[in-house]
């Protein structure tokens, strides 16, 4: 799968060790961001390469990419297909010395970032958070669809996942933006049924 198919649709991220959450998510997206920091803490490195082995079997089962959040080391344990980078983790550059073949996908959260990250060569970025979302310890402004317009603009033709307090009230106004695909934390994965939620921010289909 390339890095356009996977940012297509549904970005599902799996917040806690959870494997029947991972089928429901993977049974509606095309990709899979293991990304555990229960109250903003980061989890022991052994067990975060528990569960993104676990993930990679699901991913594997429903032909989903694997994306793991902010830990190359983790990625290349447990063989996934990417890696995402906040703007203090590794450098872009040094990801790609050290595991060139990950995909690169970096969280952006205005215009220069969103520059800079395409500049340096990411393969997806991440832009938000487009509402106010209480998900993220300490998250950046809150950008608007008319933010999320302009980092579309911005990126030229590079997938972007929209980020940050989104519900499905907003998927056909972020669709519409030109955004490549919807990530959405507390909307899908506190549901009471996590994939039935998580389809509601599938791509609409064209008849
Ligand atoms: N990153 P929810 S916002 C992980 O702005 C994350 O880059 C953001 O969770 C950013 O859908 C965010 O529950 C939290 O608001 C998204």
């Amino acid at each position: 799968m390339s890095v356009r198919d996977a940012i297509s649709g549904f970005y599902a991220v799996l917040d806690r060790d959870d494997e029947a959450l991972a089928h429901a998510l993977v049974s509606e997206a095309r990709v899979l961001q293991v990304r555990i920091k229960p109250h903003g803490q980061p989890v022991d490195t052994a067990d975060l390469v528990r569960v993104a082995r676990m993930a990679r079997r699901i991913c594997d089962d429903a032909g989903a990419a694997l994306i793991i959040n902010d830990r190359v080391d983790v990625a290349l344990a447990a063989d996934a297909d990417g890696v995402h980078l906040g703007q203090t983790d590794l450098p872009i550059q040094e990801v790609r010395t050290l595991a060139p073949d990950l995909w690169i996908g970096v969280s952006t959260h205005n215009l220069a970032q969103v520059r800079a990250a395409c500049e340096a060569g990411a393969d997806y970025l991440g832009f938000g958070p487009v509402f106010a979302t209480t998900t993220k310890a300490n998250p950046d402004p809150v950008q608007g669809l008319d933010g999320l317009r302009a980092a579309i603009t911005e990126a030229a033709g590079r997938p972007v996942v929209a980020i940050g307090g989104i519900t499905t009230t907003h998927v056909a106004d972020i669709y519409r933006a030109g955004a490549h695909a919807i990530c959405a934390i507390s909307a899908v994965n506190s549901a009471p049924d996590p994939r039935p939620a998580a389809r509601q921010f599938s791509l609409p289909r064209t008849a």
